[in-house]
């Protein structure tokens, strides 16, 4: 898989991708990550990326030049509808649909991610409805930009690559992908300052211990995530 980035802050995504399974997918060639600098394609000499919202308010918004020829530049389609069904070409964005474990699964299918990270008060319209495949975001918060939005999406797809994880089960048995929150975790010591490890996970009964991390999967999930439950 490809990924590129398109943002004004190439820098930021400096080392983001050294460490643990990224670095490891990226080492064995599963993925190439790249950032490029949106101001690279813009034809004027001050190098502009952004300009002052039509109808007036507050702030500036990215420009849809740049971002048009930088897409067609990176995949060779010059609109969405262009866009090969092997590539997805993604705005961040606060307006987007919400990213989620399904998302990932669908983006990790593809050879080719463009992430184009939002910045400033918004992005030119026209670049969610003609230049992109999908429009996602990460939550209900606001980000000052898409960068941090783009390492989140980056990370949840690249894991999901085949052969990125140590062990391929473990992607299917863990939050998310069966609907309810991952079970607890415990390793050593049995009692740490009289904090006790259930006593079930130390007997190496398997059918009890699949009985208690099911039962105990599901607590969870209704204590923090009750929406998940009702789904
Ligand atoms: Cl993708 N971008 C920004 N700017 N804010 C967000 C977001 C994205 N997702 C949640 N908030």
């Amino acid at each position: 898989m490809q990924i590129d980035i398109l943002t004004i802050f190439p820098d930021y995504f400096r080392e983001a991708f050294d460490y643990g399974i990224i670095r490891r997918a990226r080492a064995a060639s599963l993925v190439e990550i790249k950032a490029h600098d949106l101001r690279s394609w813009t034809s004027d000499k001050h190098k502009m990326v952004d300009d002052r919202p039509f109808g007036g308010g507050d702030g500036m918004v990215l420009k849809p030049e740049p971002i048009f020829a930088a897409v067609e530049s990176l995949t060779g389609a010059k609109r969405g509808a262009d866009v090969p069904s092997n590539k997805r070409v993604v705005l961040l964005s606060p307006q987007g649909k919400q990213f989620t474990q399904s998302t990932a699964a669908e983006f990790a299918q593809s050879e080719q991610l463009v992430l184009v990270c939002g910045r400033y008060e918004g992005v030119d319209e026209r670049v969610a409805e003609a230049l992109v495949t999908d429009e996602v975001s990460i939550g209900d918060y606001v980000l000052s930009g898409g960068e941090p939005a783009a390492l989140v999406v980056i990370d949840a797809v690249v894991r999901l690559i085949p052969g990125a994880l140590g062990s391929e089960t473990s992607a299917t048995t863990e939050s998310f992908s069966e609907g309810l929150l991952d079970y607890p975790h415990y390793t050593r010591p049995p009692d740490f300052e009289g904090l006790k490890v259930p006593e079930v996970l130390l007997t190496g009964h398997h059918a009890e211990i699949a009985k208690w991390r099911s039962k105990a999967a599901e607590e969870k999930t209704k204590k923090n995530r009750p929406d998940l439950l009702k789904e």
